[in-house]
């Protein structure tokens, strides 16, 4: 999988847009993985939407993640879930959902990204690295410094989340992350398909 420009898609912070609509610019920008995240809609809704943007990622060749709810990750065909610290144990979920189904864990600390790592976790979702508006129970920035640690200590891939902008990204690559995950420095720009465009030529320079 490549991680590089890692999109979430939030459409509360766009009035008037869509995920599908979030998600088609974002590829067409250059965005490699779309996420799905929405903690309000029925499943009857996010099993349509994440049909969409399945369908959507397969067109760019790109993958489609779900955060926290597996049911509609593996029933819109998407390539894994995403998990929080709080969303159903890795534990519980890697067992049976083995391998080629991604799973990826949000982690703040070493302590949290080795258990990740041991628990066959996919890939990481390390933050917030610097402050954001976009998740308040986020906790406080750890800095790039603690993606130098996590790589130092896990071999899995990085993705890097939380208050990443154009003007920080080189920062965060060049302290190992493999890939950074984007919300609002994305989809609240006039044009969404720039600014991923713009990231994406950043990650790939
Ligand atoms: N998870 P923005 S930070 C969804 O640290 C999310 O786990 C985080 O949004 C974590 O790019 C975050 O607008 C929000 O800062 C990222």
């Amino acid at each position: 999988m490549d991680y590089g420009l890692y999109i979430i898609t939030d459409d509360d912070l766009t009035p008037g847009s869509s995920h599908v609509r979030i998600a088609q610019d974002a590829l067409i920008g250059g965005a490699r993985i779309i996420q799905l995240r929405d903690k309000k809609r029925s499943g009857a809704e996010l099993y349509a939407i994440a049909k969409e943007i399945r369908n959507l990622c397969n067109m760019y060749n790109a993958g489609f993640i779900v955060n926290d709810r597996v049911d509609i990750a593996l029933l819109s065909g998407a390539d894994g879930v995403h998990l929080g610290q709080d969303d159903l144990p890795l534990t519980v979920v890697r067992p049976l959902f083995p391998p080629p189904f991604i799973i990826g864990i949000s982690v703040g600390s070493v302590d949290e990204a080795v258990l990740a790592e041991e628990g066959g976790a996919d890939y990481l979702g390390v933050g917030p690295i610097f402050s954001t508006e976009t998740k308040k129970d986020a906790g406080s920035a750890v800095g790039t410094e603690m993606i130098r640690k996590i790589r130092e200590n896990v071999a899995i891939p990085i993705v890097a989340i939380g208050g990443i902008k154009l003007s920080n990204t080189r920062e965060v690559i060049a302290a190992g992350a493999d890939g950074i995950a984007v919300i609002s420095a994305v989809i609240c720009s006039p044009d969404i398909s720039v600014a991923a465009k713009k990231f994406a030529d950043l990650i790939n320079r």
